[in-house]
């Protein structure tokens, strides 16, 4: 991994694929200090961000995941200022112009719960930037639209091993940062707060399950979850929570944010699901972002190869 100074990309070249691909090469792949990614998590660029410029410190990352997606990166513009974090209010733009009040330096996580290696981690000390790799995911939310991301990121199977987790672990709880200071949304009884997710073990232990600390080759704009956020691609946007201070492992399966707010609608489990409605949407069809026709939306988000056999006997239709 490598950090160097924010970003002189000019806003002309920001999104295309190919200019992504040659930075990345020019990057090349080098090493850096574990505390350079806080430096850089601290280093101005926000406003710019909010305006769709590539404008974070750099974050390069030292492999690329085997599951990577060929489609069309969808152009950072979009990933970083269509955005849903209810933190900073419900429209999609409030938190690409809103997310500046979120300081995500100095940062804690912590790990506790059913595990013999429990702890507290300033985040420079909780990433091995050296195991850092570009996962390029399909990212579909439950509005019935979708994206193409190219995060930086490491498995969170990294973590639970290092945490060694008990018998008694099923489940794994994320909880994200409490802190009506930083997230003006949280002054409004929205949803109830902090904002909480939860896995099962073997869908936490997942390979294609990722803590994502940056995207576009860049350190996590604050609308996108910084410093560090959950990816999950195979489930609704929503599991994939922002913002992370709170890892547990815990015996019984966690009541999260969304099913609490809305029980009908959303479930634990929250597979996309081309065959189960969730009113008022139906999830046949999703809006690439950027495309003009919808698509067909794909049985696990298109990853039914890697991970259909976690529900095999399982009737998705009751456990959504
Ligand atoms: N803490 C928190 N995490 C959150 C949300 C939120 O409101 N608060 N929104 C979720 C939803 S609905 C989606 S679609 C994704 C959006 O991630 P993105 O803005 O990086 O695309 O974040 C998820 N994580
Ligand atoms: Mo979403």
């Amino acid at each position: 991994m490598y950090i160097g100074k924010p970003s002189d990309i000019k806003p002309s070249e920001i999104t295309d694929r190919k200019v992504y691909q040659q930075r990345r090469r020019f990057l090349g792949v080098a090493g850096v200090s574990a505390a350079g990614l806080a430096a850089a998590a601290a280093l101005p660029g926000l406003l710019s961000a909010s305006r769709g410029v590539h404008a974070q410190a750099r974050l390069a990352a030292a492999y690329q995941s085997p599951f990577n997606t060929k489609e069309a990166l969808t152009p950072y513009k979009d990933v970083t200022t269509y955005n849903n974090f209810y933190e900073f209010g419900v429209g999609k733009s409030d938190p690409a112009e809103l997310a500046a009040s979120l300081k995500p330096h100095p940062w804690t996580v912590t790990v506790d719960g059913a595990c013999a290696s429990p702890g507290a981690y300033h985040l420079e000390d909780f990433i091995k930037p050296h195991a850092l790799g570009d996962y390029v995911y399909r990212h579909r939310c439950v509005e019935a639209w979708s994206m193409v991301i190219p995060w930086v990121g490491f498995p969170l199977a990294e973590v639970i091993k290092r945490a060694r987790p008990t018998g008694a672990a099923k489940f794994v709880q994320f909880t994200t940062l409490l802190d009506p200071k930083m997230f003006p949304g949280q002054r409004f009884p929205v949803l109830d707060w902090p904002y909480t997710e939860g896995l099962r073990m073997d869908e936490a232990l997942h390979p294609l399950t990722l803590l994502a600390v940056g995207l576009y080759g860049e350190v996590l704009p604050n609308q996108n979850g910084a410093p560090l956020r959950l990816v999950v691609p195979w489930k609704y946007g929503f599991k994939s929570i922002k913002s992370i201070v709170r890892i547990s492992f815990v015996e019984q399966q966690p009541i999260t944010t969304w099913m609490r707010a809305v029980p009908s609608r959303y479930g634990f489990y929250s597979n996309v699901n081309p065959d189960v409605d969730t009113v008022p949407w139906s999830q046949r069809y999703e809006r690439r972002i950027g495309n003009l026709f919808k698509q067909k939306t794909l049985m696990f988000n298109g990853y039914g190869a890697q991970v259909a056999h976690l529900y095999a006997g399982m009737n998705l239709a009751k456990d959504y």
